[in-house]
């Protein structure tokens, strides 16, 4: 008896297991997989400028209000979906001491702007930061987003200096930096060091007309004769520069006539006529006015608003035989480099 109370226990046993069994193959099971990577940070392995949009040409003079094409080229090992922001800092280096970006934190019409990307839905934005400055610019339409499901690609800037971005003159340099942040906030960049700027000017007349009125034939020369003051004009330049004035070589008149500029001034010739120029009203220091233009100004780097002059004279002196007529023509201001 004992022995048979030892052989049933393990049937026992293997009876009591198979319902178990039947149950489990008729389960669907599954179970998780996971891992997990890092956020890494992005890499920008260069920026360079351009004058084209194939960004084929490298620029390595800039002139204001044109516009130049900035790659900056950016790989992050999660995918460029993970940048959020582009930023492009320029800024103006009087010694080409090449201080870190670091130090720039505000653009400034004459000295800095900051462009940036940012990623957005559906469609991300470009904008610039030139302090005071609207003149700097930043072409969105031209502008390019690298694919973003890629690891690396290029985004294109397509952006313009302003008006008063300050001229380089030796050793002075503009700076560039590129900055890539991916969404977890790691960045990288990179500097591109001595770029230049070329100079820059634009010369507004404000007066539509200069008009002496009727004038004696033979008058003239004289501080208080024939003369025309309260002229305005505004001049805007990146770096020193004069003004120049100057006139068409002849005046038509209404009835077909004909008055001759004298750039000696004697007006000894029948219907010639002569001018002098002064930006303060001052008679004694005016310049005779030609037709290749005189120089009556000299000025420096302004703000974007420009240096607005309303005190331009004109004195005017005709030769003694004229046709009755009124006689019109051309006065022309010139900004030039100096
Ligand atoms: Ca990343
Ligand atoms: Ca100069």
């Amino acid at each position: 008896m004992r022995k048979l109370i030892f052989v049933l226990a393990p049937l026992v046993l293997t009876i009591g297991l198979l319902p178990s069994a039947v149950a489990r193959a008729a389960e669907s099971g599954s179970s998780s997989g996971s891992f997990s990577v890092g956020g890494v940070a992005p890499q920008v392995t260069a920026v360079q400028v351009y004058s084209d949009a194939a960004c084929t040409t490298v620029a390595s003079a800039i002139t204001p209000q044109v516009t130049y094409y900035v790659k900056v080229t950016v790989s992050d090992a999660n995918t460029l979906n993970d940048i959020d922001e582009v930023k492009i800092k320029t800024y103006y280096d009087a010694t080409a001491a090449h201080p870190n970006e670091s130090t720039i934190t505000a653009g400034h019409e004459q000295n800095a702007c900051i462009f940036t990307w940012t990623k957005a839905a559906p469609n991300p934005t470009w904008a610039f930061n030139a302090g005071a400055g609207s003149t700097w610019g930043i072409v969105a339409a031209s502008s390019v987003t690298p694919t973003l499901t890629a690891q690396s690609g290029d985004w294109v800037f397509a952006i313009r200096f302003g008006k008063v971005a300050t001229e380089t003159i030796a050793p002075a340099v503009w700076n560039f930096h590129a900055r890539a942040t991916d969404h977890a906030g790691h960045s990288n960049g990179l500097h591109l060091w001595d770029k230049q700027v070329l100079w820059y000017g634009q010369c507004q007349v404000n007066t539509p007309a200069v008009n002496f009125g009727e004038v004696a034939l033979g008058s003239g020369f004289g501080a208080s004769t024939n003369k025309f003051t309260g002229v305005s004009v505004t001049m805007t330049a990146n770096g020193d520069f004069s003004t120049f004035v100057k006139s068409s070589a002849t005046w038509n008149g209404s009835l077909g006539n004909i008055a001759t500029l004298d750039p000696t001034g004697t007006c000894v010739n029948n219907q010639e006529f002569a001018l002098k120029a002064h930006y303060e009203d001052t008679y004694g220091v005016a310049v005779l006015v030609d037709t290749t233009g005189v120089r009556c100004r000299d000025g420096s780097q302004t703000l974007e608003a420009g240096q607005t002059i309303t005190t331009g004279t004109f004195w005017l002196k005709v030769s003694t035989v004229f046709p009755a007529d009124a006689y019109t023509g051309t006065i022309t201001y010139t900004i030039v480099n100096r």
